[in-house]
């Protein structure tokens, strides 16, 4: 079975009648849109909060009612992918490149549940390159900076040129292998002028749904 499909099936469960919902991106949250339309098309009602150019036209495409972050009351549940989540449900996001808008929006939601398969869970983060979103301007001195500090940094690629975000940002990965101490990294990196944003989410995720197998498991925060 896939297990995206699985974690995104059983996160439509979170979803309730009238609820204001973030839509994250990515192949999995694609997964959660098609089952949000079923549950739409048998009486549902809600209002999407896209993250992304992408989602953006599938959820149009899908016939779900979009507005736009400024104009929400406030977002009640988002729904997003992931590509490394560790045992306290910190993660690594923007594989597809959205992580500044993905923050954003998260970051003005209620709640905030990732839907993963089984891969994606790990010890450590790090593995995974951690994507950053940087200015254009002046991303070559930023870019010789993370250099000497070791980081391993990579422009994201799209054929040849550089791959552009939704806003019109470039991406650099940052091949860390492992990252130990995920706090410390992410504000040293948001202290470095050019940096948007991180792919280090941190204490944002408060539920993880993930598919394994046939079945799927729902993580919680210790705490919460
Ligand atoms: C998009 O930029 C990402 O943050 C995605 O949420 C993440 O890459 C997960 O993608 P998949 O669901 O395609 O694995």
């Amino acid at each position: 079975m896939n297990e995206k499909k699985i974690a995104a099936e059983a996160a439509v469960e979170f979803v309730e009648d009238g609820m204001i919902v973030g839509l994250g991106s990515g192949s999995t949250v694609a997964f959660f849109i098609n089952a949000l339309v079923s549950k739409i098309k048998s009486g549902l009602k809600i209002t999407g909060v896209s993250t992304s150019q992408k989602t953006t036209d599938l959820a149009k495409s899908a016939g779900i009612e979009l507005i736009n972050l400024n104009e929400a009351s406030e977002i009640d549940l988002t729904v997003d992918g992931a590509d490394e989540v560790d045992k306290n449900l910190n993660g690594i996001k923007g594989g597809g490149g959205a992580l500044l808008c993905e923050k954003i929006v998260a970051g003005y939601s209620k709640k905030n549940i990732w839907i993963v398969d089984s891969t994606k869970l790990v010890e450590t983060l790090g593995k995974f390159p951690l994507p950053i979103e940087v200015m254009k301007f002046g991303s070559n001195q930023l870019f010789k900076i993370l250099e000497k500090r070791g980081y391993n940094p990579k422009f994201r690629m799209n054929h040849n040129k550089y791959f552009l975000t939704d806003s019109n940002n470039y991406i650099i990965d940052l091949y860390l292998v492992r990252i130990d101490q995920p706090e410390k990294i992410d504000k040293e990196l948001k202290s470095l002028p050019g940096i948007l944003e991180t792919g280090l989410f941190i204490n944002i995720a408060d539920v993880v749904v993930v598919g394994r197998g046939d079945k799927y498991e729902v993580l919680k925060k210790n705490l919460k």
